[in-house]
């Protein structure tokens, strides 16, 4: 979603590439095209233009240092300005992690209250795997008996997420919600993930539900899921569910879609409410911590090369990547490590995915024609080392002509992939030697 700020900011700054230093007049003109591209990407008037009047007192306040590049110093004045208004500081996920924690859920009807549900349950069990903590004791359970099967939808969801659900017996909101928090009790879970149900629009009986449902549960945590695609309408939205219940941070869903960032800038700047997550899918893993260095990083097209590692982190299975690094600390690279590495690109996404997370070439204009030869290539290789006995993939060296023919038949590709694949590999196996004599590198644990 991020997409069109970053194009808009790449375009400013290098406005200002060539320059020797920062005037007030070039600095005028920039500040205008960040006004537009604010205001373009949907941020709420009011936030742009408190936005644009602290950043220019900063700007032209400050003596310019000359030695830097102009480019490069107003973007880190942007960034830090960017960063001080997404809230300054990471979402706290503590909540997750307390002793005992009931959180409650709410949000308009189809924000995506019951999928972060799933995805909340499934991180906290991830997160708490990966910090070597005990699990959390989750119990997931609904209150909506607005929506037919939406008890259901959360009953699917948590099966999927290998966490509990309960389903009280009454279908009135207030006794149902004493019930579950009753059986929570009762059963010494640590977690408690209460659903609530959706409208279309803020409405008075929508709003007295939850304040019952509030006072019956007392919840630890009281979160409000917010669909990026809403817009500005998702700030009313906000403001009203805080005057009436109050919450304690916010989740933005949907920023896959093509969307645009003013909710995000809006949320943290008017409410004063600290975004916690963000949902970037349907899937139960696609949640991600919300980090406002990183999300004002990523929008001036510098990319987001620590969202793509804890990314990394959470998908690529952890056996797998340890058995690589030792191989790789030993200074041995098979094709077997090879094939591993292109699975683990994988499952990051497409190429193109990843390609934007990665500083430089984000901005750089790749053409979608060599990502995708990149992508099929990457497919070729897998095939043919597929196709190779495993005594090949230990010693590459075997293949020999007549093996190579094999090889090329099983994969479906001429022989001449199958000497690019080893020219490659061969380089690979080069620059992991290199490592190992240098002890420095660890290129799954980028820090
Ligand atoms: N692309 C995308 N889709 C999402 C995301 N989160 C939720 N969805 C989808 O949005 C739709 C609505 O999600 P739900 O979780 O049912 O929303 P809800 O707020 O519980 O809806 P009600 O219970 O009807 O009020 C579903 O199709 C979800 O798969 C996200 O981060 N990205
Ligand atoms: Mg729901």
């Amino acid at each position: 979603m991020f997409d069109f700020l970053t194009e808009k900011f790449s375009s400013v700054f290098s406005r200002l590439t060539g320059q020797r230093y920062l005037t007030e007049t070039n600095i005028a003109q920039t500040l205008e095209k960040v006004h537009e591209a604010l205001i373009e990407a949907d941020v709420p008037f009011s936030t742009v233009n408190a936005f644009i009047e602290q950043l220019k007192q900063e700007v032209v306040g400050k003596k310019v240092l000359t030695t830097l590049n102009p480019g490069e110093q107003f973007i880190k004045l942007v960034h830090d300005k960017l960063v001080s208004f997404l809230g300054a500081v990471p979402g706290n996920d503590q909540f997750l992690f307390n002793k005992k924690s009931t959180v409650l859920v709410m949000g308009l009807q189809g924000s995506g209250k019951t999928t972060t549900i799933g995805k909340l349950a499934h991180y906290a069990l991830q997160t708490a795997h990966m910090r070597k903590q005990p699990a959390p004791k989750i119990l997931c359970a609904s209150v909506d008996y607005y929506r037919p099967a939406a008890i259901d939808q959360l009953e699917i969801l948590a099966n999927k997420a290998r966490v509990s659900f309960y389903r009280a017996q009454s279908t009135d909101v207030v006794q149902a919600a004493q019930e579950i928090v009753h059986f929570f009790k009762q059963h010494e879970y640590t977690l408690l993930f209460l659903d609530t149900a959706g409208r279309l629009h803020i409405d008075n009986n929508l709003l007295a539900e939850l304040k019952e449902i509030n006072q019956v549960v007392q919840p630890n945590t009281t979160l409000l899921v917010l669909d990026a695609m809403t817009g500005q309408e998702s700030l009313r939205v906000a403001q009203a569910f805080d005057q009436a219940v109050g919450f304690t941070g916010g989740i933005l869903t949907k920023i896959d879609s093509e969307t645009r960032a003013g909710v995000a800038f809006g949320f943290c700047f008017e409410l004063k409410k600290p975004l916690l997550f963000v949902g970037s899918g349907e899937k139960l893993d696609e949640l991600e911590a919300f980090h406002p260095n990183r999300m004002a990083t990523r929008m001036l097209g510098m990319g987001d090369v620590q969202s793509l590692l804890e990314k990394a982190q959470h998908k690529i299975k952890q056996v797998d990547q340890e058995n690589l690094e030792k191989s790789l600390k030993n200074g041995v690279f098979t094709l077997d490590d090879f094939a591993k590495q292109i699975d683990m690109m994988n499952s990051l996404g497409s190429f193109s995915q990843v390609l934007k997370y990665i500083p430089g070439v984000s901005g750089a204009g790749i053409k979608q024609e060599a990502i995708s030869q990149g992508e099929s290539q990457m497919k070729q290789f897998r095939a043919v080392i597929n196709s190779m006995t495993r005594k090949e993939r230990l010693n590459h060296r075997l293949l020999d002509g007549s093996r190579k023919q094999r090889v090329a038949k099983g994969a479906g590709v001429p022989v001449s992939v199958i000497n690019i694949l080893i020219d490659r590999f061969e380089q690979m196996q080069q620059f992991v030697k290199l490592v190992k004599k240098s002890g420095k590198f660890s290129p799954f644990n980028l820090r």
